[in-house]
């Protein structure tokens, strides 16, 4: 390991890595609570657990997902949206952790959005080799509301777009601890992961755990 200038501060005094005006990265921002937050996940897939989801034109997602808060994504035949319900229990989708409320809230504010209320956290894990492709995160009722990213486990290369898909599309690497948050010029960009690398880390195995809160409702 390397000793650098920021390794005696705590995480969250990193510099925030401006991506454009309203989209931020802060590097470290979650590093402290990450077994929390992963013994969380646990928690939340033991209730609802990940599954692949089909996309509206019959494709397999590659990365598995699963949700908690009042409102949970889903994708199937029909259509992308927002809903109560875990299709696969029947039942609600497990509670949000208050641990990840405070979390998104505090990240959202440390990018300029506070009072960031999600009710909505959807839980991607990626293995290697999986991916998700340029999409818009637009199955929101609201977009005056920001996205709060939280990345554990395995490094991801996310792909940061414009307003429209053919758009260039740079590359920022996201690794364990880092969070993401987007909102209000840039809210509408168009984004995606890379193919995951080979790799493993001590907290997830070959895994990663992407959380992403949204105020859905
Ligand atoms: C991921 N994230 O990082 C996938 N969407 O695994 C997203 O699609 C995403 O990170 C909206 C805002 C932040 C994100
Ligand atoms: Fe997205």
């Amino acid at each position: 390991m390397t000793l650098g200038l920021f390794d005696d501060l705590p995480a969250a005094a990193q510099a925030p890595e401006w991506l454009e005006p309203g989209a931020v990265v802060l590097r470290g921002f979650a590093s402290d609570l990450a077994a929390e937050l992963l013994a969380a996940v646990g928690g939340v897939a033991a209730a609802a657990p990940f599954r692949h989801l089909v996309t509206p034109g019959g494709k397999r997602m590659s990365v598995a997902m699963t949700n908690c808060g009042p409102l949970g994504w889903i994708s199937d035949r029909s259509g992308y949206r927002y809903g109560p319900v875990d299709p696969d229990t029947g039942a609600r989708w497990p509670a949000m952790p208050a641990l990840f409320r405070q979390l998104a809230r505090d990240a959202a504010e440390a990018a300029g959005y506070p009072g960031f209320a999600p009710d909505a956290c959807l839980v991607n894990r990626y293995e290697p080799g999986t991916q998700l492709s340029l999409h818009q995160d637009r199955d929101e009722g609201n977009y005056a509301h920001p996205i709060v990213s939280v990345s554990l486990g395995i490094p991801a290369v996310f792909l940061w777009g414009g307003a429209e898909r053919a758009d260039k599309a740079r590359r920022v690497g996201l690794w364990h601890g880092d969070v993401v948050v987007w909102g209000g010029p840039a809210r509408l960009r168009f984004h995606g992961v890379l193919p995951l690398a080979q790799a493993e880390h001590a907290a997830t195995g070959a895994r990663r755990i992407n959380l992403t809160f949204r105020k859905a409702g």
